[in-house]
């Protein structure tokens, strides 16, 4: 595995590239970069300052123009747990993963696709009906708008983020990482919806004890602190 890394980096003799977007997902493939140790060229893309959408440039890398998306020789990998798995499987050399049969690595795989296909959604909801609420709006539509988005949050999207922080909350007080007692790329990817939740659904030390030390714990990493210095600008209010 790691000659065949350095046959593959000598046969393309281009460096992974990170395509990244502001204030986004794409920090943690940074993150994880930083954590192998692999070298790396970032390729930034500024959100659109009202729409918030991504440009168009990115269409050009991958159709469907969202970051994060990294190339690697001839290859371009979009979606953050495909390429986080292809990352660590490629250029790995199995640190951050739990060895193959193990408990853990049950646990790894569980987290690395939840984050996006549980965690995200009711988060996106929650940013999304936000803006509706506080959306510019002639006035005659304004109370009924409003009136709507908070019926939707209150009945649905909060209780959904309560039950989820939770879940993660009581998952953490079992062990220090989400797979168990190392750290692994499922709690790089976990940690944007965290710090999502952070900024947006109430996400404290008090509401929330174990998921907010997971923060604390990954922001004092010195490579967590490394790839924000890469990727600039990282708010996700
Ligand atoms: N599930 C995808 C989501 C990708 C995604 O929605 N990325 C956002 C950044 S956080 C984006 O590119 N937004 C800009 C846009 O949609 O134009 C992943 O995890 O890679």
């Amino acid at each position: 595995m790691m000659s065949g890394n350095r046959e593959f980096r000598r046969a393309t003799s281009t460096p992974i590239v990170v395509h990244h977007l502001n204030n986004s997902r794409s920090q943690r493939v940074l993150w994880l970069l930083e954590e192998l140790g692999l070298e790396y060229e970032v390729k930034r893309y500024e959100r659109d300052r009202k729409t918030m959408l991504a440009p168009p440039e990115l269409k050009a890398v991958h159709p469907l123009g969202k970051s994060p998306v990294v190339t690697d020789g001839d290859r371009t990998i979009a979606e953050s747990g495909a390429l986080i798995e292809y990352l660590v499987e490629r250029h790995g050399n199995g640190r951050l993963v739990p060895a193959a049969g193990t408990p853990e690595k049950l646990r790894y795989t569980y987290w690395l696709h939840y984050a996006e296909g549980s965690a995200m959604p009711p988060l996106l909801l929650k940013l999304i009906f936000d803006r509706v609420e506080s959306a510019p709006m002639p006035f005659f539509v304004r109370p009924v708008a409003r009136g709507i988005a908070r019926k939707v949050k209150h009945d649905f999207i909060e209780p959904q983020l309560d039950t989820h922080l939770s879940y993660m909350d009581g998952e953490l007080a079992k062990s220090t990482w989400f797979a168990g007692d190392e750290l692994t790329a499922a709690d790089i990817q976990m940690s944007f919806p965290l710090e999502a939740a952070r900024q947006r659904a109430g996400l404290t030390a008090s509401t929330r004890p174990h998921l907010h030390a997971f923060l604390e714990r990954i922001h004092a990493r010195p490579a967590y602190r490394r790839a924000l210095d890469k990727g600039g600008p990282y708010d996700l209010a």
